[in-house]
């Protein structure tokens, strides 16, 4: 039995949440073509059965948030979850859009993953590290070839790995690879858990995907989602949660003339929802200014769900 974790590193957009949702068969992130979607780390938690020499595993993958310079608390909240997704993981995976020119965001990603590579002092070896060369799909495959000159004369890459998360292509090759690299060890997580994110946290995060696809600007950005009240009926789940933004002329445009743009937001978060939870669900959106939340240390603080976890009460969400 092999085990251990694999760290989903690499610029905003790469592709790191459609990769996470791949490798674990299900949605557990919210994607959106936006940059800066996602903002936890979240784990996939994927079991893999003995197949011929190959041995069983259990891989921990961690998505994370996009490697970027943080601008405010938020972005450097943010950027402490990448941190904590480099620090004493099995193997590290830095995911490039081959689509996208070099440039200096993808060599300070770069910097900080073969950084964190590197042999500590006291530990033998360095860290595996993995390119993948993601959204293969898009381009010919001779254009990959100067991406992997450059990238292989940046850093010693153990792997470098062709793969179109979107298309689930060559995610069963890299699943192999992994396991060759991961160290003995026993399951971490019981065989039926597949994520440690709370199913509540991921309703948040598909009020805010649906919010982001319905937006512009910087709209996106400025909102946040949290749950008011989680309510389980006999016949349905009754679901509130407030939008935050910054701005009234934010606050303007998410509720939209005569509220319709609030209630298409709505309309397709409760689909969704619902083909997540598996029932009937009412949802109650609201809208709420909070000025420059995101430079806010306290507020984000509060966004964590690992944070909201300890003040929540037993079977409901935090009344605020
Ligand atoms: N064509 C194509 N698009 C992809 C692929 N992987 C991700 N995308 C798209 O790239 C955008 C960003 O994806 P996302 O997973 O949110 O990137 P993240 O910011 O790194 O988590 C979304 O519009 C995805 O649908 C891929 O393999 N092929
Ligand atoms: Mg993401």
């Amino acid at each position: 039995m092999r085990s251990g974790f694999v760290s989903i590193l690499g610029r905003p957009n790469a592709g790191k949440s459609t990769l996470l949702n791949a490798l674990a068969g299900q949605k557990l992130a919210i994607v959106t073509p936006k940059p800066q979607t996602t903002r936890n780390r979240i784990q996939a938690i994927v079991n893999v059965a003995r197949k011929g020499t190959r041995p069983a595993a259990q891989i921990v993958f961690i998505d994370t948030p996009g490697i970027h310079k943080p601008k405010n608390s938020l972005n450097r909240k943010m950027m402490h979850e990448v941190y904590d997704a480099l620090e004493g993981r099995d193997v590290l995976m830095l995911i490039v859009d081959v689509t996208q020119r070099f440039g200096p965001g993808d060599q300070f990603a770069l910097t900080l993953v073969s950084r964190a590579a590197e042999a500590k002092s006291g530990d033998a070896r360095k860290t595996p590290t993995f390119l993948l060369l993601n959204k293969i799909d898009l381009v010919e495959k001779h254009k990959l070839l100067p991406i992997i000159e450059r990238y292989s004369q940046l850093h010693a890459f153990d792997e470098i790995i062709p793969i179109s998360a979107r298309k689930a292509d060559g995610l069963d090759d890299l699943i192999d690879i992994i396991i060759r690299v991961l160290p003995t060890g026993p399951r971490y997580f019981p065989e039926e858990q597949v994520t440690d994110q709370p199913e509540r946290f991921l309703v948040a995060e598909l009020v805010r995907e649906k919010v982001l696809n319905a937006t512009s600007e910087e709209v996106p950005h400025a909102v946040t989602v949290l749950l008011d009240r989680w309510d389980e009926q006999p016949r349905r789940t009754y679901i509130a949660a407030t939008i935050y933004c910054e701005r009234a002329g934010q606050k303007a445009i998410l509720i939209g003339r005569r509220g319709e743009m609030l209630k298409k937001i709505g309309t397709e978060a409760r689909h969704e929802i619902e083909r997540v939870l598996g029932t009937s669900v009412f949802l109650e959106l609201f809208v709420k200014v909070r000025e420059h939340w995101r430079d806010s240390r306290e507020f984000v603080e509060e966004l964590d769900w690992r944070k909201q976890l300890e003040h929540m009460a037993p079977g409901g969400a935090k009344e605020r």
